[in-house]
Order: C-alpha cells, then sequence, then structure tokens
C-alpha cells in the first residue's frame, strides 16, 4: 500500500475506535501526516504495523474521585491516567485538572507527550492522566481532599519506574505536594514518583521556570536562524499560568518587552510591558484574574474575551493558554501585523489552519511538541537527581535545560530538512519524535 494509504487507514481506525474525540483525532492526524516520507522510507514500519500501535495507548485507567467540599456535601469527579506507550521509559506527563477535561483531552496531551519526551532525548515514554475537577473557587482544604482522593486511586497504578506524573493546567506546586503526601502515606515510601515537587522534598530547581525558559530558548534558536534575536523585539504570551509567566521572564530578561498576556475570561494590553510580579502575586498568590491588574496599573487595558489578543501587534507570539486558542483568524491578524516567530508554549494551541497560515507566510513556527518540551525535559532532570538522592544549583540545571532545547531544535530542523520540508519544525519535530520511538519499538518486538 502506498504511504499515504497506509496513515489514511490508520486514521480511519483512530476515528472509529476513539468516537466524538476530537482533540486525539487532531493531534494523531497531525503526527501521521507528517510521517508520510519517513514510511516511504522505511516499509518495514507498515510491515510491523508500528502506526497502529502506536496510536492505540498501551493502558487507559478511568476512576470515580469522590470528595466532599467544606460544607460536607459529597462530590464525584472522574479521573484518567492513560499510559500511551513505554518504549523510550516510564509513562511521564502531567495531571491536568479542568472541567473540560474528558478521554479525547487526555489521550491527545498523551499522544503528543510520546514524541515530545522522545525529542528531548531522555528515558521517558508518554503518558498523561487528569480529572474535570475544577480547581476554580475552591477552598486549599477541598483542593486537599480532592488530591488525596485522586491519589488514593492512582497510587497503585504509579511508580518511580513505571509512570511518573506532573502538572499542567490546573495542577502546580500545591497539587503535586498534596498528592505526593498522600501517596507516601498509602506505599510507605518516598521517592521521585511525581515531578515538580516542592525543593524541600526532592524538587528541582527550575522545574517551575522550565517550559517558560525552555519555549523562548527554543524561539531564541529560531531567530537566530534568520540573524535575529529577541533583544529590543514586542512579544504577546496568552494565558497567565505557569508557561505564561516563566515565558515572559526569560524574554524579557533577553531583552523583548512583553505588552499582552490573557486568562481565559480576557486579555491585558500594556504599552509600557506587562509588570510581571503584578502577575505574579495576582496569579500565583492570590490566585485572581488578570484583569485586577488594570487596577494597578491605570494606562493598561483589560479586553474581554481572550482571543483578542492576536489582533495585538508584535513580533514573536507565545501561546502558552490551552489547546486550539489560536484559530486561522487570529494566525491572519499576526501575520499582518508583521509577527515573525510563534512558539507554542501551550500544547496544540493552534488550530491547524492556523498552522497552514503561519507556514503559508513563511512565519518561523516552533510546535508545542519541540518548542515546550523544556518541562517535561526538567523533570526528567528531577528524575535523575532523585535517583541520585542529590540536588543540582540552579546554574546546572538552567544550563542542562538550555542545551536541550538547543539539541530539540538542530534535530527538528535537520529531520525537516532531510525528509524534504526545510523549515517545517511540525515535520521535523513529528519525524524526529517518532524515529527513536520507532526504532525502540522494533527492537522490543511485538509490544
Ligand atoms: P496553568 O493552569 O498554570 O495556566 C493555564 C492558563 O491558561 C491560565 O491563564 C488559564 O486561564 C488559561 N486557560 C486554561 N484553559 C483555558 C481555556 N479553556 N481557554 C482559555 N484560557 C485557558 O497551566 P500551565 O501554564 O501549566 O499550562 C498551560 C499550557 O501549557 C497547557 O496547554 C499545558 O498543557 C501546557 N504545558 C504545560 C507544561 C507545564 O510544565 N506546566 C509543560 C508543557 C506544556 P484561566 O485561569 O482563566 O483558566
Ligand atoms: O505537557 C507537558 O509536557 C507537561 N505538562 C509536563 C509533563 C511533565 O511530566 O513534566
Amino acid at each position: 500500500m502506498s504511504a499515504i494509504g497506509y496513515v489514511k487507514n490508520v486514521l480511519e481506525v483512530v476515528k472509529k475506535r476513539n468516537p466524538g474525540e476530537e482533540e486525539f483525532h487532531q493531534a494523531a492526524g497531525e503526527v501521521l501526516e507528517s510521517l508520510v516520507p519517513v514510511i516511504d522510507e522505511h516499509p518495514e514500519f507498515e510491515d510491523t504495523a508500528i502506526l497502529e500501535r502506536i496510536v492505540e495507548p498501551e493502558r487507559q485507567i478511568i476512576f470515580r474521585v469522590p470528595w466532599q467540599d467544606d460544607k460536607s456535601k459529597m462530590h464525584v469527579n472522574r479521573g484518567f491516567r492513560i499510559q500511551f506507550n513505554s518504549a523510550l521509559g516510564p509513562y511521564k506527563g502531567g495531571i491536568r485538572f479542568h472541567p473540560s477535561v474528558y478521554i479525547g483531552i487526555i489521550k491527545f496531551l498523551g499522544f503528543e507527550q510520546i514524541f515530545k519526551n522522545s525529542l528531548t532525548g531522555l528515558m521517558m515514554g508518554g503518558g498523561k492522566g487528569g480529572s474535570d475537577f475544577d480547581p476554580k473557587g475552591k477552598s486549599d482544604s477541598e483542593v486537599m481532599r480532592f488530591c488525596q482522593s485522586f491519589m488514593t486511586e492512582l497510587y497503585r497504578h504509579i511508580g518511580s519506574d513505571t509512570d511518573v506524573p506532573a502538572g499542567d493546567i490546573g495542577v502546580g506546586g500545591r497539587e503535586v505536594g498534596y498528592m505526593f503526601g498522600q501517596w507516601k502515606r498509602l506505599t510507605n515510601f518516598f521517592n521521585g514518583i511525581l515531578t515538580g515537587k516542592g525543593l524541600d522534598f526532592g524538587g528541582s530547581l527550575v522545574r517551575v521556570e522550565a517550559t517558560g525558559y525552555g519555549c523562548v530558548y527554543f524561539c531564541e534558536e529560531m531567530l537566530k536562524s534568520k540573524g535575529e534575536s529577541f533583544e529590543g523585539k514586542t512579544v504577546v504570551v496568552s494565558g497567565s499560568g505557569n508557561v505564561a509567566i516563566y515565558s515572559h521572564e526569560k524574554a524579557t530578561q533577553l531583552g523583548a518587552k512583553v505588552v499582552a498576556m490573557s486568562d481565559s475570561s480576557g486579555f491585558i494590553y500594556d504599552q509600557d510591558g506587562v509588570n510581571l510580579d503584578t502577575v505574579k502575586r495576582l496569579k500565583e498568590i492570590e490566585r485572581k484574574r488578570i484583569k485586577e491588574y488594570v487596577k494597578e496599573h491605570k494606562l493598561a487595558e483589560y479586553h474581554e474575551g481572550s482571543g483578542g489578543i492576536w489582533d495585538v501587534k508584535c513580533d514573536v507570539a507565545l501561546p502558552s493558554a490551552t489547546q486550539n486558542e489560536l484559530d486561522e483568524k487570529g494566525a491572519l491578524a499576526l501575520v499582518k501585523n508583521g509577527c515573525i516567530a510563534v512558539a507554542e508554549g501551550a500544547n496544540m494551541p493552534s488550530t491547524p489552519e492556523a498552522v497552514e497560515v503561519f507556514l503559508k507566510n513563511n512565519v518561523l513556527f516552533g510546535p508545542g511538541k519541540a518548542a515546550n518540551a523544556g518541562g517535561v525535559a526538567t523533570s526528567g532532570l528531577e528524575m535523575a537527581q532523585n535517583s541520585q538522592r542529590f540536588s543540582w544549583s540552579f546554574e546546572e540545571v538552567d544550563k542542562k535545560l538550555h542545551q536541550i532545547m538547543v539539541d530539540i531544535y538542530n534535530s527538528t530542523n535537520e529531520a525537516a530538512q532531510k525528509y524534504g520540508t526545510p523549515g517545517n519544525f511540525v515535520n521535523g519535530a513529528n519525524i524526529a519524535g517518532f524515529l527513536k520511538v520507532a526504532r525502540a519499538m522494533m527492537a522490543q518486538g511485538l509490544v
């Protein structure tokens, strides 16, 4: 069969077997379509059903999470962990708490994670978990009880050499701490079962900053290839959570001015540059909405609706909130306003139509699985430190993270060139990530 026919057939099976899971169909479609030239070159991947196997998770766990609120009212949420692929190492990937979570979101994230983790060069397979629990408006005690209940089921499925979860949307240091505490009570072990832990109990320096810093390091490499840098650039960063905050911090350190940030309700524009200290306090400590920013910065503007952020004129855009937040209209607005580079801090924030606009208009485009791999890479470094019972300095971890991002850029760039689409980092990242996993699966027999 032709490579195109093979890919099409596998995607049909994906749709049939995972009905209604649109985000997963989208993620699988993007990866598999990139792989056509690889399948052409390697007929053995079709002969050994590598694509059929790679789109089917090794294990999917769905469980009930009962918990009580502060008024003793009982609630039930649904918990997920998808252990997608362990060819390269223990399953590794974050946990997301957001009301939109269902199996299709976890599957798309777990699938992306396989190739992202492969790109880091570290020994990590791909997995993802989460729940439709909404942490917004919940007290600390409610979040703690939820995390404890979530871990009361999850603990039997994970392990430092089996599956190592971390954070994602709605899961940060607070939640990881509560989950770690519960895991320790249940197992009577102390080891690196989760990453993103507090610094006092096995967390790694730079893990909090890693995804944002890594995204900017990747973008810096893209800019360098055109003789450009962050110095003097105007930057728009969507979101105002973990990834957005530290993308802002690193871009600013490199001489850029970040003029806009957002949350799911709307965005702020500050022509003087968004004050990061204010955003950190509002979001990390007070857990407030981004619109509160304009109360303290009188020249800044707040606009309802998060999508409007792409109309803000900028040189570089770093979408760092959530999937499909940047559509064709947003992409066209960015291009029209002279944007030269987009690096995805979030997972799959650009719709397929938006990606097409960027590629057609020669906008440097860093897809999430390459550009945001710094978070999981530093999780891999946290695992290494935990295994050694030792901690590295901030500078040491940051240097390793930086080198990993440069290496990811280089392998992505080389794969894009070798397989006939120079400058197309979507194809490059998918191909470079896939090849390593496929080779490992071949070597391990029918797994
Ligand atoms: P946070 O929970 O810290 O922040 C999420 C941000 O995105 C908030 O500003 C939130 O706004 C916004 N957001 C969430 N959902 C939506 C939505 N449906 N529509 C619009 N805005 C939304 O999460 P992170 O910063 O950790 O994650 C952001 C993205 O980065 C995700 O795609 C995640 O998968 C990805 N990522 C995260 C990594 C990590 O290490 N944390 C690593 C690699 C990728 P609001 O407060 O209004 O919900
Ligand atoms: O999407 C991601 O790569 C993450 N949320 C981080 C995963 C991790 O294990 O650090």
